[in-house]
């Protein structure tokens, strides 16, 4: 109910500095085939149980001693069995990030686990693209690359971007609910950019030859699919839906490519290449897959925690994909982030007004949601707080409560949350430096001008086969180069 104040926008940047220290997650302890399986799980369960205990030891009340509190994560051990199961099985591990916030989606224990100890190579997919601006994008591949070297970067959107992003540090909202082809998985961009990082990570195995550029390939022509690729009317994989569908392998065995791994498995299969996908909840590992396949083949939703076991889908014959569950890693990065950016089930907040006051802190959410104050006479000296904003946002929407008939604020808080998990209010975090420095207009002045070079050149040396390239690189260049003056401009 305090009023609060408006943060300076660099409270929106936010890097690796602020995801210090890490914390460690839980590993698979070793083992051998001299144990039986009760021997194994009981190990996992107490190597679980010591794990928990430390973290709580060293962590737990670290909010009473006046620093960051630890944020919520995955207790249940079955999930983290998973991701060791995935881990195990895959040649590539593909973790998914949402671009509005790629630190918090961003284990750094998982990215070291990864690349240092098992020595496998790890690609970081930018999901939801269509949610930020191009220069966004540019500048969070331009951090990561510098950060973390040995993650290959690839780049993905379920959705077309929303030319209205241009200046995401000025546009906070998509007003409008955009519309969006109800089969997006033909409107998908960047399955080649996924399968390009894939092939160049270069995974050398024998005797099993991938045809990577077929492969990439398949995804440059629109053709519709056949009738036997789409997926029957009346499915129940459209999601942003019934949040009440949890069984999210329901009708999972009607398509034939989906095989069960034994748990003798337990280093990549022989004969194919597996490619994992892994990352928090609701990042898009689900979309990502049936974008792939082209056909809904895993179920997806806008609820958190919807994918519940890992499954193997073939994508030909020696390539597989794994899905698998999200899973929150532990970290000290604030619970109000975590809520804000999808991980945690908005229906079970139970106090939402410190997420709305933490969002209301760095975005003018009054302004977004055009909300009128309530003290109109007053209205010079009126300072909204997160209580007000959830009052007055429940007499726009009519959200009243049954007995006494007053604004309902606790479900004015969910709604306004729901709007920013789902992308509809626009809430997304910059690398260091990208206010208060120049670093990524210079980087994107270099690249355009590298861009321009090689088109130049090309040019000289016309060989009008198609016309993609010059349609796709103008609008390219020139969405850019827009985003860089609206910039410099603010
Ligand atoms: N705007 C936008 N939304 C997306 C995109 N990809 C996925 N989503 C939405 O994100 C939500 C979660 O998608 P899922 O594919 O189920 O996510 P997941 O990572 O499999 O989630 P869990 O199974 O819970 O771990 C759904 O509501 C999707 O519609 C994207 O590229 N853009
Ligand atoms: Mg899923």
């Amino acid at each position: 109910m305090q009023p609060f104040h408006r943060l300076d926008k660099t409270a929106l940047e936010m890097g690796v500095e602020q995801c210090q220290p890490y914390i460690d997650f839980p590993k698979r302890p070793t083992w051998s085939y001299d144990m039986n399986k009760e021997q194994v799980e009981r190990q996992e369960e107490e190597a679980f149980q010591a794990w928990k205990q430390a973290i709580y030891e060293k962590y737990g009340d670290n909010q009473q001693n006046g620093s960051r509190q630890l944020s919520w994560f995955e207790q249940n051990l079955e999930v983290w069995r998973q991701l060791w199961r995935v881990l195990e099985i895959s040649d590539v591990i593909l973790l998914v990030i949402d671009i509005r916030n790629p630190m918090i989606h961003f284990p750094l224990a998982l990215y070291h686990y990864v690349t240092k100890d098992l020595k496998r190579k790890m690609v970081g997919v930018f999901n939801k693209i269509d949610l930020v601006s191009e220069f966004t994008l540019f500048s969070w591949q331009k951090y990561f690359e510098e950060q973390f070297p040995e993650l290959h970067l690839a780049t993905f959107s379920c959705f077309p971007m929303d030319e209205k992003l241009i200046d995401d540090t000025a546009t906070y909202a998509l007003k409008t609910r955009v519309k969006r082809p109800r089969k997006r998985y033909y409107s998908a961009q960047g399955v080649q950019s996924v399968l390009r990082c894939c092939k160049d990570v270069k995974i050398e195995k024998h005797g099993v030859n991938v045809d990577w550029h077929g492969l990439i390939q398949r995804y440059d022509d629109k053709a519709p699919m056949s009738d036997h690729d789409t997926v029957d009317g009346g499915d129940h994989f459209i999601d942003d839906d019934d949040d009440s569908d949890t069984s999210s392998t329901a009708g999972l065995d009607e398509f034939s490519g989906i095989l069960d791994i034994s748990q003798q498995n337990i280093t990549p299969h022989q004969d194919y290449v597996t490619i994992g996908l892994v990352g928090h909840p609701n990042v898009g590992k689900s979309s990502l897959i049936n974008s792939i396949m082209h056909r809904t083949v895993v179920s997806t939703s806008r609820t958190p925690g919807h994918t519940k076991h890992f499954q193997t889908i073939h994508l030909c014959e020696n390539v597989r994909l794994c899905d698998s569950p999200g899973l929150v890693f532990p970290s000290l990065l604030p619970r109000s982030l975590q809520i804000l950016s999808g991980m945690y089930p908005i229906a079970q907040v139970q106090e939402p007004y410190s997420v709305i006051q933490y969002m209301a802190e760095r975005i003018p959410l009054e302004k977004i949601l055009s909300l009128t104050p309530p003290d109109l006479d007053n209205a010079r000296n009126f300072k909204w707080s997160a209580w007000v904003i959830c009052e007055a946002y429940a007499e726009q929407r009519g959200f009243y409560t049954a007995k006494a008939a007053r604004p309902d604020a606790y479900r004015a808080a969910n709604a306004i949350l729901q709007l920013a998990t789902d992308g509809r209010i626009l809430l997304s975090f910059k690398p260091p430096g990208f206010f208060n420095t120049t670093k990524y207009e210079k980087l994107k002045i270099k690249e355009v001008d590298a861009r321009q070079n090689s088109q130049d050149s090309l040019d000289d040396s016309e060989s009008d086969d198609d016309d993609s390239n010059n349609g796709g690189g103008a609008v390219t260049t020139t969405d850019g180069q827009y985003a860089l003056l609206a910039l410099v401009d603010e």
